[in-house]
């Protein structure tokens, strides 16, 4: 056998090892790693599930700011009878239930469960986005050139990991040490149920790769209360949406051989000339509904004889949108990357590259099967992999086409499904016409700054953040930092809480006792906020958080049909989990710009990056004025920092 199909998960068509040895690495994988893509999985350590009385504390750590004096007595005294009650029974089931399962962890499944079962359109409450920077070679940009070498490069990195030659995701304390040749030697040659040990003694820490059985040949599925993944690991055609219509070809043979680059081309050109005006009907606003609509809509679908297009859809490689738009500026590529004009997108798919007439790249993807590192990864490669070893060239010419390779879905619609997709429609352009994104760019200061004056920078963007929201709503207000568990099996994430005590004196102190304090003091109180912020995100990634355990405590007694646990009735607890500021950061050089929707109707969705002499952040919400005035309060937040941190008095 080859390598391909070992798993029993894992794809089983690809290529055999002899035609791989064969073949120019290049012109079908992104590279060919001399460690196997998934030889951590087995030995990967477990998340921990934390002690409750850690939990406990924790959590009321993060009440403490929110709350005043006698609320939080109240909080408490729930919270330390939950500890010694109900808590205590729940947290020994999940213990012991967590020891039976040792092959995943305890979050995984209540995380997909939350996002299953979760009934809102999956269209800004859900799915995120990364937009990709331009090729650096200006005219590599035009929309079919960078289609082709991004959907090339897409399939070799799914052959890559098809075949067990992408490298596994491995956070690297000593880079230089544990990249080299004969560390990668030595740990190839351990066996799978040591390896992750051999890594960690060189301070090297693999990362779970479960998520990646669903990156490709996968789409969500509607179904009553509560949806299913879908993955067709034997899929090999790609789907082409363009002017709403739905396209499919097939990019790679049965040998796992990726189709001519210049064939891919011709079907692009061929699907733009062919797909000239909108369908009077797109089916692709179903996508945006509310997760029932949609699944009694899709089973009418399904009668009416859609089947098969169903299927191709569902088990396509991915989903490639060519947008006939060209995005002026950052917001309307924002717009356009998150929501889109809806009639040219398959939200459901795990993700869609989609490309604009400017060739404009970029990723929305589905979240409930995986989370930002993941789709990182991809993107990461794609970018390198088409800007290095582009496909095509801007004069190459497209293969003469036989269209017949190429085919167009055509859907049986009855008047119920069309009057559902109007519905849907009309829906959709009253959502999007109130969601609102703002960009920010502050430039006197960046990460280089911060570092010198040893702060931690996302620590200081989360406290400027802070200080933000209080001037603005003259209060603290519940916070979330997305912060990865991923260095364990089938680890998700844990929320960081950006709000504590002393974020909160500190931000009293800037905001109204402006003149109270010395710089020294001021100086002082964000020191204090940095260490505590480190401390935060030290611990979430370490699986020591309070979220994701009370999550899984609340999932266990919900699904035991157990009474609800008063901690978990408690006002203040549902204070905490609606979030006003939703924030996740990301740092790479192949991507331009990267956002998500507010979690809550009155919220914000802030992602941010403090880069090297500067700190962005894209942000969108639906109270367009509040968002405004927070961005401004942030410019002013971020200016009293800097005056402090250079000895200058707040005036
Ligand atoms: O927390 C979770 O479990 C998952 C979160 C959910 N939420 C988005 C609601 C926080 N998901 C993620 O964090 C994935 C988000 C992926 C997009 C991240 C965008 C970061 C943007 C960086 C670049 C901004 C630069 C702006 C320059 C003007």
């Amino acid at each position: 056998p080859g390598p391909v199909g070992r798993r029993g998960y894992w794809r089983t068509v690809g290529l055999t090892e002899s035609i791989i040895s064969e073949l120019d690495t290049d012109h079908h994988f992104v590279h060919r790693s001399t460690i196997p893509t998934m030889h951590f999985q087995d030995s990967l350590p477990r998340l921990p599930v934390p002690k409750l009385e850690d939990t406990v504390k924790r959590y009321l750590a993060a009440q403490k700011p929110l709350l005043d004096d006698d609320q939080y007595r109240n909080t408490e005294r729930i919270a330390r009878e939950f500890e010694k009650g109900v808590g205590r029974k729940l947290h020994r089931d999940l213990v012991e239930f967590d020891k039976k399962n040792k092959h995943t962890s305890y979050i995984s499944d209540p995380w997909f469960d939350m996002y299953l079962c979760a009934r809102d359109p999956v269209v800004l409450n859900f799915n995120p986005f990364i937009s990709l920077n331009p090729d650096p070679k200006e005219a590599y940009n035009s929309q079919v050139v960078r289609a082709t070498n991004l959907v090339v490069s897409s399939i070799k990195f799914l052959n890559s990991l098809n075949n067990e030659l992408l490298r596994p995701d491995i956070y690297y304390v000593n880079p230089k040490w544990s990249q080299s040749r004969l560390f990668k030697k030595f740990i190839r040659l351990l066996p799978t149920s040591v390896s992750w040990y051999g890594a960690y003694m060189v301070n090297a820490y693999p990362l779970d790769m479960s998520q990646y059985k669903r990156l490709f040949n996968s789409s969500r599925i509607p179904k009553l209360n509560k949806d299913e993944l879908f993955t067709n690991e034997l899929g090999r055609h790609l789907l082409v949406m363009r002017n709403g219509h739905f396209y499919v070809f097939d990019v790679l043979d049965t040998d796992g051989n990726i189709l001519h680059p210049s064939e891919i081309q011709a079907q692009l050109i061929y699907i733009l000339q062919d797909a000239d005006r909108l369908p009077e009907f797109s089916l692709c606003y179903l996508t945006t509904e509310d997760r029932n609509t949609w699944a009694a809509v899709r089973q009418q679908l399904l009668e009416a004889g859609n089947e098969d297009n169903l299927q191709k859809i569902d088990s396509a490689v991915f989903c490639l949108c060519l947008d006939n738009i060209s995005p002026k500026d950052d917001i309307e590529l924002s717009h356009c990357m998150l929501h889109g004009r809806g009639f040219n997108r398959w939200f459901d798919k795990s993700f869609s590259l989609i490309i604009t007439s400017d060739g404009t790249a970029g990723v929305n993807f589905e979240h409930s099967w995986g989370d930002g590192v993941a789709v990182l990864r991809f993107v990461n490669e794609v970018y390198r992999n088409s800007t290095r070893h582009p496909a095509i060239v801007p004069h190459s010419s497209p293969a003469a086409l036989s269209a017949t390779k190429c085919e167009r879905l055509e859907f049986k619609l009855n008047d119920s499904i069309q009057s559902a997709i109007n519905a849907a429609r009309v829906k959709f352009e009253e959502t999007n016409e109130k969601i609102s994104v703002r960009m920010f760019e502050f430039r006197k200061f960046g990460k280089e700054f911060l570092v010198k004056q040893k702060l931690s920078p996302d620590a200081v963007f989360q406290l400027a953040c802070q200080m933000t929201a209080y001037r603005q709503f003259g209060k603290i207000i519940s916070s979330y930092e997305a912060c990865s568990t991923a260095a364990f099996k089938h680890g998700r994430t844990e929320t960081i809480r950006p709000t504590s005590i002393v974020t909160k004196q500190c931000s009293h102190a800037f905001v109204e006792e402006r003149s109270k304090h010395s710089v020294a003091e001021l100086r002082n109180m964000i020191d204090e906020c940095s260490k505590y912020h480190r401390r935060l995100q030290l611990e979430a990634a370490l699986g020591k958080g309070f979220d994701r355990h009370l999550f899984a405590l609340k999932h266990l007694s919900v699904s035991r049909g157990d009474p609800m646990p008063e901690l978990f009735l408690d006002s203040a607890y549902q204070k905490l989990n609606h979030i006003i500021l939703s924030t996740s950061t990301l740092h790479s050089p192949a991507v331009h710009l990267g956002g998500f929707g507010p979690v809550v109707p009155d919220g914000f969705g802030i992602g941010y990056n403090v880069f090297d002499t500067w700190v962005g952040c894209n942000t969108t919400g639906y109270l367009s004025r509040e968002l405004q005035e927070f961005l401004r309060c942030l410019e002013y937040s971020l200016n009293d920092i800097l005056d402090v941190l250079e000895g200058r008095p707040l005036v």
